[in-house]
């Protein structure tokens, strides 16, 4: 079985019942998430050994999110236990014309204030094929900028593939930080998963095509951007998710792969949404699943976009969507809702 391992800050996600703003809301859905928490998640669910390397507070909040991922099987051997909170993040779900908000207190939070010392990579990594992470754990702070680097450097040295989402947090950082960590970062990467608006707030790289509305990005405008990661980064695959922004309730959803010779593209679903955080995180994941099986480059595009599509139907963070479910919807056209 293969295995891999993902690195980044598991969160408290609160969220407003239905569609209720925050200041209505007289109570919360409690579910947890985060970028590569979520990766992880679904790569269990998709039979991979997947192990999640994060560091939560010795109390019962922490005892529940690591609960959360085990509940679908991730491997949580190698989480440290120490430090004050859990970070938190509240979610107002927007409908039809009014967007979603999200506030984060995550200040502070165990993995915010881990110390390198914390986690042995020559260990984490020992048979392991995969690693993944994203712009957001880097964005922590600068001691969690040197784990990510220490664990991109030791996979290197292991002989394990590494991908990066590049996942821009502007409440995180600004882009000339932003700039200056992953640069340096992406040496160790050879998967990069990244829009338009990720390449261009972290590495200044913007698509040649500048009619484009925001959110918005059509297949031709984004492989001028592929290309440049490729000549700049010499990544190996380069991919994003391609939205069509409709309203907060509605997405056209397709997606390309660049391999630094040819693009691939996806079909395209028109996706009514239930919840779309974590969207991104199942195309990384899918996405990861479909290059580690060894699936053909195409088909391995048609699967992390069809499990993205599969995940906005599904409330909270993960991705819980079988193996099955995707493989079906990917045999059809494309056509009809998702
Ligand atoms: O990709 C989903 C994440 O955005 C969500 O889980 C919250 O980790 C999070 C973040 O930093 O935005």
């Amino acid at each position: 079985m293969k295995k891999v391992v993902t690195l980044g800050e598991i969160m408290l996600r609160l969220s407003t019942p239905g569609y209720e703003r925050f200041v209505q809301a007289d109570s919360f859905d409690v579910n947890y998430g985060g970028g590569e928490a979520n990766v992880c998640v679904s790569l269990a669910n998709y039979g991979l050994d997947a192990r999640f390397v994060t560091k939560v507070p010795k109390h019962e909040i922490g005892q529940s999110a690591v609960n959360a991922l085990r509940r679908y099987g991730v491997d949580t051997s190698y989480i440290a236990r120490g430090g004050d909170r859990l970070g938190i993040y509240f979610l107002e779900s927007g409908a039809s014309q009014r967007a979603s908000k999200v506030i984060y207190d995550r200040a502070h939070a165990a993995i915010a204030e881990a110390d390198p010392s914390d986690f042995n990579w020559k260990e984490i990594f020992e048979g392991v094929d995969w690693f993944h992470f994203t712009g957001i754990t880097p964005a922590l702070g600068d001691k969690a900028a040197v784990i990510t680097l220490e664990a991109c450097k030791a996979a290197k040295e292991m002989g394990v593939t590494v991908s990066v989402d590049l996942n821009f947090r502007k409440k995180l950082w600004t882009p000339e930080k932003a700039n200056e960590v992953m640069s340096g970062l992406m040496q160790y990467v050879d998967v990069c998963i990244g829009n338009e608006e990720d390449a261009e707030k972290v590495f200044g790289i913007k698509a040649a095509h500048t009619d484009i509305t925001k959110g918005e990005i059509d297949h031709a405008a984004y492989e001028t951007v592929a290309k440049q990661l490729v000549e700049r980064f010499g990544f190996k695959y380069v991919a994003s998710t391609l939205r069509e922004s409709y309203s907060a309730s509605d997405n056209g959803w397709s997606a390309l792969l660049y391999d630094g010779e040819k693009s691939y593209l996806s079909k395209k679903y028109d996706v009514r949404i239930v919840d779309r955080v974590g969207g991104g995180d199942s195309f990384a994941s899918g996405l990861i699943y479909g290059l580690i099986t060894e699936m053909p480059l195409q088909g391995a595009l048609e699967y992390a976009v069809a499990a993205s599509a599969l995940k906005h139907t599904i409330p909270g963070d993960f991705n819980l969507i079988s193996k099955d479910e995707v493989e079906t919807l990917t045999k059809g056209d494309g056509s009809g809702r998702v």
